[in-house]
C-alpha cells in the first residue's frame, strides 16, 4: 500500500444544517485530530476502539478556546473508504464550526483534500476500481432516482467484474498465439485459428450488447430526451407545466413568450423523462428570438422523442405545414392541443396531414393528459432499448472505451480469417485488452485519474 500525505476536507454541503462532517484520512489523521480532542474521562482517540463513536470537545490549542463539542467517528485502516486510518469529525453544522475545525487541521499537518481525492484513495490503495469510483460520482450527481438505482448497483462491481471476465477471455487467445509465435520452430500444435476467432466472436458478441446497453444507461441517468416542438402559442409551455405539476415556463398569449430552452425530469411510468421547452418554431422577429429557434432546431435533433404540438382550435397554416416536413416521424408524437376550445367536435386542425394518429388533448384543463403519458411510455418501452437486467453501460468514458475495443478486436478476427501474420494479430489483441483495462483502471495513465477525479466534490 502506498504512504500518503493525510489529507483533510469538508465533507458535508455548503451552508447551514444541522450537523456537518470534516474528514480526514491518512497516516497521520488520528494523531492529528488527538492533538486537538478531549474527553471528560481522559479517553485518547488512539486508546479508543476502532469504528467506533466517540463524544468530546475540540480546543483552540493557541488559545485553549472551545471550538465546538463533537463525535468522531474513528476508523482504523485497514477497513475504511480508502483503507487508510479516517476520522470524520461530526460538528455544529454553521460553516464556521466546520472551517474553523478544518484550519486546525491544516494547521496540525492535514493538507486540503482536492475533489475527489478521498475516492482516489480508494482506488490507488485497490478498495475500489476506477468504474466503481466512477459510480461514486455518479451517486453523487445522480438526477434520476433509477440512475441512482443503477449508480448504486454499479458500485458493487458488476460492470467490472464483467469487464475482467472479457479481458480474461481475450488473454487466453492471446496466450495460445504467443505461444505460437515463441516455439513456431518446435514441434508444437500450431495455432487453430478457426477456433480463437470462435471465442473471440462471442467476446464481441458481449461487447456489442455492452455498447446498446449505454443507450438504456443514458436514459436511466438522464432521462429520455423528449423535445416539445411547434409553432408558437400552441401551448408548448402549457403542456410543460401541466406535466411537471408547476408553473415552471412562462405562458402568455403573446406568440414567441418562450425564448430560450427550458428543461426539467419527470417520471412517467418509472421512466425518467428530460422533458425540453422549447421557443415556437417560425421566421423569427429579432436576434434573441433567432437563437432561441437555432436552440429549438437542435433539440429536435438531439431529441430521443418528440413531442410535436398544435393548436386544434385554429386551422393549419403554412409553419405547421414547414414544421411537419422537418420532424422525424417514426420518433414523434403528435398532439393536437386545447382540445376544451372544441369540446364535441372535431378540430379545426386537419389531422389528416399528420402521419400518425394524434392524441388530443388540453393542456389547461388536463384533459387528454394520461393518454399522452401512456402512449409515451409505449413508445420508448416499446421501442428498440435493450432489457434492463445486467450491467448497464452509464458513462460516455466506458462506452468509447467499449467502442475502441472492439474495433481492435473486429480487425483481430479479420487477421485470423484472412491469414494476417500472428504478431500483427496479437497487436490487435493488446489494443482491446488496453482499452478494457482502461475502464477498470488496470491500465492506468495519471492524466486520465485527473480527468476523473475533478468531476467530484471536495471531501469525497
Ligand atoms: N384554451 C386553451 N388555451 C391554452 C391551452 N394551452 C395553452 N393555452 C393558451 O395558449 C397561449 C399560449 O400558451 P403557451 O403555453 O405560452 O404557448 P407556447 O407554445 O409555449 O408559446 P411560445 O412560447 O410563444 O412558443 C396561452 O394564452 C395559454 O393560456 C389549452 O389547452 N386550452
Ligand atoms: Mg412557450
Amino acid at each position: 500500500m502506498h504512504e500518503f500525505p493525510t489529507i483533510a476536507a469538508i465533507s458535508t454541503p455548503m451552508g447551514a444544517g444541522a450537523i456537518g462532517i470534516v474528514r480526514m484520512t491518512g497516516p497521520a489523521a488520528i494523531s492529528i485530530c488527538d492533538s486537538l480532542y478531549s474527553q471528560p474521562g481522559g479517553e485518547t482517540l488512539a486508546q479508543a476502539p476502532s469504528h467506533s463513536l466517540r463524544y468530546g470537545a475540540i480546543h483552540d490549542p493557541a488559545t485553549g478556546e472551545l471550538v465546538d463539542e463533537v463525535l468522531v467517528g474513528l476508523m482504523r485502516a485497514p477497513g475504511t473508504y480508502t483503507r487508510e486510518d479516517v476520522v470524520e469529525v461530526n460538528c455544529h453544522g454553521g460553516p464556521v464550526a466546520q472551517q474553523k475545525l478544518l484550519s486546525l487541521f491544516l494547521e496540525q499537518g492535514a493538507e486540503l483534500a482536492s475533489p475527489g481525492e478521498f475516492t482516489r484513495r480508494a482506488f490507488l490503495n485497490g478498495r475500489i476500481d476506477l468504474a466503481q469510483a466512477e459510480s461514486v460520482a455518479q451517486i453523487i450527481g445522480a438526477k434520476t432516482e433509477a440512475g441512482l438505482r443503477v449508480a448504486m448497483s454499479q458500485l458493487d462491481g458488476s460492470i467490472s467484474a464483467e469487464i475482467r471476465s472479457l479481458r480474461s477471455s481475450i488473454l487466453s487467445v492471446m496466450a495460445a498465439i504467443e505461444a505460437d509465435i515463441d516455439f513456431s520452430d518446435e514441434d508444437i500444435e500450431e495455432l487453430d485459428r478457426d477456433g480463437a476467432d470462435a471465442r473471440l466472436s462471442q467476446v464481441e458478441e458481449r461487447l456489442e450488447e455492452l455498447i446498446e446497453s449505454a443507450f438504456v444507461g443514458r436514459v436511466l441517468k438522464e432521462g429520455v430526451r423528449t423535445a416539445i416542438i411547434g409553432k408558437p402559442n400552441v401551448g408548448k409551455s402549457s403542456l410543460l407545466n401541466s406535466l411537471i405539476m408547476r408553473d415552471r415556463a412562462i405562458v402568455t398569449e403573446i406568440p414567441g413568450t418562450t425564448r430560450d430552452t427550458i428543461e426539467e425530469i419527470i417520471n412517467i411510468q418509472g421512466i425518467p423523462l428530460q422533458l425540453i421547452d422549447t421557443a415556437g418554431l417560425r421566421p423569427a422577429e429579432d436576434e434573441v428570438e433567432q437563437i432561441g429557434v437555432d436552440r429549438s432546431r437542435r433539440a429536435m435533433k438531439e431529441a430521443d422523442l418528440i413531442i410535436c404540438l398544435f393548436d386544434g382550435s385554429e386551422p393549419e397554416d403554412d409553419h405547421d405545414r414547414a414544421l411537419l416536413t422537418s420532424v422525424p416521424a417514426d420518433r414523434t408524437i403528435y398532439v393536437i392541443n386545447k382540445c376544451d376550445r372544441f369540446r364535441g367536435q372535431l378540430p379545426r386542425f386537419n389531422r389528416g396531414l399528420l402521419p400518425s394518429e394524434p392524441v388530443i388533448i388540453s393542456a389547461m384543463t388536463r384533459q387528454g393528459l394520461q393518454i399522452l403519458k401512456e402512449k409515451i411510455a409505449q413508445l420508448v418501452l416499446g421501442g428498440s432499448l435493450p432489457p434492463l437486467e445486467g450491467p448497464i453501460i452509464t458513462h460516455e468514458r466506458h462506452r468509447l472505451l467499449l467502442e475502441q475495443a472492439r474495433g481492435f478486436l473486429g480487425r483481430s478476427r479479420q487477421g485470423l480469417r484472412v491469414g494476417l501474420g500472428e504478431e500483427l494479430v496479437a497487436e490487435e489483441l493488446r489494443g482491446a485488452l488496453t482499452s478494457l483495462g482502461e475502464i477498470t483502471g488496470e491500465e492506468i495513465v495519471e492524466d486520465l485519474l485527473d480527468t476523473i477525479f475533478r468531476e467530484f466534490c471536495i471531501g469525497k
